[in-house]
């Protein structure tokens, strides 16, 4: 008996240290995964042909994630966004070179192609949900594909910069799988 039931936490204890050990969790019940990189968690799941994200960043000013670029923030989908009192703003970018970053809008053929914005802002941080088409089919932004991944850039200006346009602070790349 006391064999069966050390044979069961040695399981139960695996799977613990296997959950530990992915960068993403696929454990969550909700299908939701997430990536804690430098202060930033970005959190993402797949429905239907959106993705669905929920960004904190270490920031009270703008925060931004950029899918499937190179370097920094170079082709980068880039969604930015800040939280101003009340009002949140929210935009649909792209990574010109790797720290410039530039609304599509303002871009030959691009389009604005976020959708269900909201945020919020805490001590020291904000958060921004959103979501946008796997493959918007705009040139501007990345397709993405359930199962692959993908160069992330995860960006944010100095404290109280509720704009588009402030200069970064911080700047890092990193990794996920969709
Ligand atoms: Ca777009
Ligand atoms: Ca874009």
């Amino acid at each position: 008996m006391m064999k069966k039931y050390c044979m069961i936490f040695t399981i139960l204890l695996s799977l613990l240290l296997l959950s530990l050990a992915c960068e993403d969790n696929p454990f969550d019940p909700n299908g939701w995964s997430a990536k804690s990189h430098e202060g930033f968690v970005l959190k993402w799941r797949v429905q239907g042909s959106n993705l669905e994200a929920e960004l904190k960043g270490p920031s009270t000013g703008w925060i931004a994630v950029g899918f499937a670029g190179s370097y920094m923030m170079h082709d980068s989908n880039i969604i930015i966004g800040y939280v101003s009192g009340s009002s949140v703003s929210i935009r649909d970018d792209f990574g010109i070179d790797s720290n410039t970053h530039v609304s599509d809008s303002d871009l030959q053929g691009g389009e604005q192609n976020v959708s269900d914005k909201s945020g919020s802002e805490g001590s020291g941080t904000t958060t921004i949900y959103f979501t946008i088409p796997l493959d918007s089919g705009d040139l501007y932004d990345n397709a993405l594909s359930e199962g692959q991944s993908y160069n992330i850039v995860f960006a944010c200006s100095a404290d109280g910069a509720d704009n588009f346009t402030s200069a970064y602070k911080t700047i890092t790349n990193t990794s996920i799988t969709i």
